[in-house]
């Protein structure tokens, strides 16, 4: 029956969500603190990227209905078909050139729709075959990141703020995009789309979401864009026009790009125990370079805790902060033990029994929750179900993320706009979300309480 539902919806074009809304979470100053790498590459960077080493004469192993399958958003998204994706995305971005073009992109992307803090993770890789090994991959990505943070400062430090002209091409494209996204997604959002809400009576999910897409464009009266933009181009300054966006990035690899970056370093659930050892010891060398803390991530159907478990506890040891993805699957034993080592974040927790989840909301360990990736990887049945919903409604820590903005066409924007009007935030919730975003980072006591500054006033300029 849900699946005839779902199969309903996908033929519905209307979404949950209104442009203005979108714009109004545009506008919000946004952590993100659960970016894959190489999840969030552009569609069009890997057909360039593909279509490079095939014109230098590569034969590299991926066919045309591979290519396909990674840069059509329309396509399949089940949890087992994104791992395929993923290996399909590897086999093409092998060079340290990719991986720098990609963070470089990554950062900018997110950088443009106003996150103030990115924590981008990635798994190290070590490819002899193309010269590269798990020190230079991460010494590529820094690469990357670095030239976008210095891009981003020239281009605050000479831009002018963008005309009324630009705002409204910016907005078209967006809306283009908007059009271009996966048709499940367009679905999903139909479930609780308002027109439909009202006509499933009985459905408060559905109601409460119809209330939220009507209710919040009047509620939110956030600056004009131009004036954010001002303050993010440096001509406003500081408490400038319209209170803009002041620079937040003094601190390791911002130095006055508006974003501050850190990393994460992945295991991924292939690797054994000395394979995620060595990636430890590597985030503790880069440590300097904005390396805060590691990842568990990976097919949620491989491998086993008791081979990750030493050498996550000996990242700790080493004053890393560790996130797991858990959950994402049933998977009650091992959910159980990672609850256990009470790691300082979690990723997902979808699937979990009453008894896992009541030690979830005992542990208070915040959690990064992914709307549109857990909506089409199927984890969830749809956005008004999503567990966002209880644990935000019962004070449990959590952030909204992307996950893999570019295999599932999303932004952080958009999943903002998606919880408010899925859930029914009203703006003070959505302002209340982005603040304690800022507590749940592993970013150094100092940078956080720049980035409240930032945000604080950020904030006060979209009331
Ligand atoms: C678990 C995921 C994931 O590391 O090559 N990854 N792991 N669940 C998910 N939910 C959809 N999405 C991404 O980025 C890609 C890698 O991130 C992990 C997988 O290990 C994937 O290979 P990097 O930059």
């Amino acid at each position: 029956n849900q699946a005839a539902q779902r199969q309903l919806n996908c033929a519905q074009p209307q979404q949950l969500y209104s442009a203005e809304l979108l714009r109004a979470c545009q506008l919000l100053p946004k952590v993100e603190l659960h970016a894959h790498l190489n999840g969030c590459v552009r569609p069009q960077t890997i057909k360039e990227i593909l279509e490079e080493r095939f014109r230098a004469g590569e034969a590299l192993a991926v066919t045309e209905q591979q290519l396909k399958e990674v840069t059509v958003t329309a396509s399949d998204r089940s949890l087992g078909k994104c791992f395929r994706l993923f290996d399909i995305i590897h086999a093409i971005t092998t060079t340290h050139a990719a991986i720098s073009r990609i963070a470089c992109e990554v950062v900018r992307d997110f950088a443009a729709d106003r996150t103030v803090y990115l924590e981008l993770r990635t798994t190290p890789k070590s490819r002899p075959e193309y010269g590269m090994t798990k020190e230079s991959y991460i010494e590529a990505v820094l690469q990357g990141v670095e030239q976008a943070l210095e891009q981003l400062r020239q281009q605050r430090s000479t831009q002018p703020p963008p005309q009324p002209q630009q705002q409204q091409q910016e907005q078209e494209s967006m809306e283009k995009q908007e059009a271009a996204m996966p048709s499940a997604q367009k679905g999903a959002l139909a479930t609780a789309s308002p027109a439909e809400a009202a006509s499933v009576p009985g459905t408060s999910a559905a109601a409460a979401a119809a209330a939220a897409a009507s209710s919040y464009t009047s509620a939110c009266c956030c600056p004009s864009a131009a004036s954010i933009e001002e303050g993010l181009n440096g001509s406003g300054g500081e408490g400038g026009p319209g209170g803009c966006l002041p620079d937040v990035s003094e601190g390791q690899l911002g130095g006055g790009a508006g974003i501050l970056v850190k990393l994460l370093l992945s295991i991924d659930r292939r690797e054994d125990s000395r394979s995620a050892m060595e990636t430890v010891e590597l985030a503790t060398r880069y440590r300097h370079r904005g390396v805060v803390g590691i990842d568990l991530s990976g097919n949620p159907s491989v491998g086993s805790w008791e081979v990750w478990q030493p050498p996550l506890a000996a990242a700790r040891a080493a004053g890393l902060s560790i996130t797991l993805h858990a959950g994402e699957v049933v998977a009650p034993r091992e959910t159980a033990a990672m609850l256990a080592f009470r790691p300082d974040r979690l990723g997902h927790c979808c699937c979990l029994d009453s008894e896992l989840g009541e030690q979830l909301r005992a542990s208070a360990i915040p959690l990064e929750l992914c709307l549109t990736s857990n909506l089409l990887t199927e984890s969830v049945p749809s956005y008004p179900e999503h567990h966002f919903a209880e644990l935000h409604a019962a004070g449990h820590p959590v952030v909204l993320c992307t996950d893999d903005s570019g295999v599932f066409g999303t932004t952080l924007s958009r999943e903002y706009a998606i919880a408010a009007a899925a859930f029914n935030l009203p703006v003070a919730a959505l302002h209340q979300l982005v603040r304690k975003s800022v507590e749940y980072t592993f970013a150094s006591e100092e940078e956080k309480q720049r980035l409240r500054d930032v945000v604080e006033r950020a904030l006060a300029a979209c009331i």
